[in-house]
């Protein structure tokens, strides 16, 4: 088979051939997404380059990933020489900007998930890794800045993918490079705390009614909730507040694929999946045009949210 990645250290080397570099996370960004851009600016900040990173406007609780100073409205960016896109599994996961990275000289694909297209000119997918961030870790030790702020950012994207170093993708070398972090002295109490135990009040609303609409399906293997435009506006919160609900629908007994969707706009339904072991819900997400992860993936389907149910269930039926 041919080898459709790029070395780390062709990476490296073509960061430092350029000057000018912009880098972008996943619409709808998560703690890997924005900790592993995070991280990366900062330390070629730190090395001399000019940086933007554009990532969309994200939860309250990822504040406390540092440098968001170096984010930039897409409005600014103008004449781009290398384009790098983190965590992104297809160009159409950074909505909005992919002219910006097509007008780019040279790009850059690095990210983790399964579903990856090799989009870039150059790219570095590892599926194995356990989250962007990780891979940063390795691209950064021992060839870029280092610091107390940049280790934060990836111990953020770390913890956060892995669910607080519960999920399968956790590895030997995850809890090296999360040791390796430490060593930065990183607040990383305070960090767990802001991803995994904290919220709005408006965001604990959401979840109590997608708790109370969740219902199961197939003799209880599957289990759905759903949220609409109504519901937000009725908790007075936002479509950002809704990430940790399909972890408490997979949490419940015997549950075999988990789904939980979301009105995203008049147009379009937002669906995420879970699936326990022997269900990958990667494929589930791919029939939708969507992707991720076997255990976690998600899609947007064009349809009102009943149909787009309706629609996810016949794929299911096929699947059990
Ligand atoms: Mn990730």
């Amino acid at each position: 088979m041919m080898e459709k990645n790029d070395s780390l250290a062709k990476i490296r080397e073509i960061i430092s051939q350029h000057q000018n570099i912009v880098l972008c996370g996943h619409t709808n960004p998560d703690g890997d997404a924005i900790g592993a851009c995070l991280a990366l600016a900062a330390s070629l900040h730190k090395g001399g380059k000019m940086v933007q990173v554009l990532l969309e406007p994200y939860g309250k609780k990822y504040n406390m990933i540092p440098n968001s100073t170096l984010i930039v409205e897409k409005e600014v960016v103008t004449e781009v020489e290398l384009f790098i896109a983190l965590d992104c599994g297809d160009i159409g996961r950074f909505q909005g900007i992919e002219n910006i990275f097509r007008s780019a000289k040279h790009t850059v694909n690095i990210d983790h998930h399964i579903s990856n297209s090799y989009f870039g000119e150059y790219n570095y997918v590892e599926e194995a890794a356990s989250s962007t961030s990780e891979i940063v870790f390795k691209l950064l030790k021992g060839y870029f800045p280092l610091d107390g702020e940049i280790a934060s950012a990836l111990y953020a994207g770390l913890i956060y993918d892995t669910g607080g170093f519960r999920h399968t993708s956790t590895t030997p070398f995850t809890m090296q490079v999360a040791g390796e972090l430490m060593n930065y002295d990183i607040p990383f109490t305070k960090i767990y705390n802001a991803l995994f135990d904290s919220r709005n009040f408006s965001e604990m609303k959401i979840m109590g009614r997608a708790f109370d609409k969740a219902e199961r399906y197939f003799d209880g293997r599957v289990i759905c909730s759903s949220i609409t435009m109504g519901d937000i506006e009725d908790c007075k919160g936002t479509n950002k507040e809704l990430d940790a609900i399909i972890n408490y629908l997979k949490g419940v007994n015997d549950t075999k694929i988990a789904c939980f969707l979301y009105e995203k706009n008049d147009m379009d339904v937002k669906a995420s999946f879970r699936g326990n072991d022997g269900y990958d819900v990667c494929a589930l997400a791919q029939k939708f045009g969507g992707g991720g992860h076997v255990k976690a993936a998600g899609c947007t389907i064009a349809a009102p949210i009943a149909k787009a149910k309706e629609m996810v269930f016949a794929e299911i039926e096929k699947m059990l």
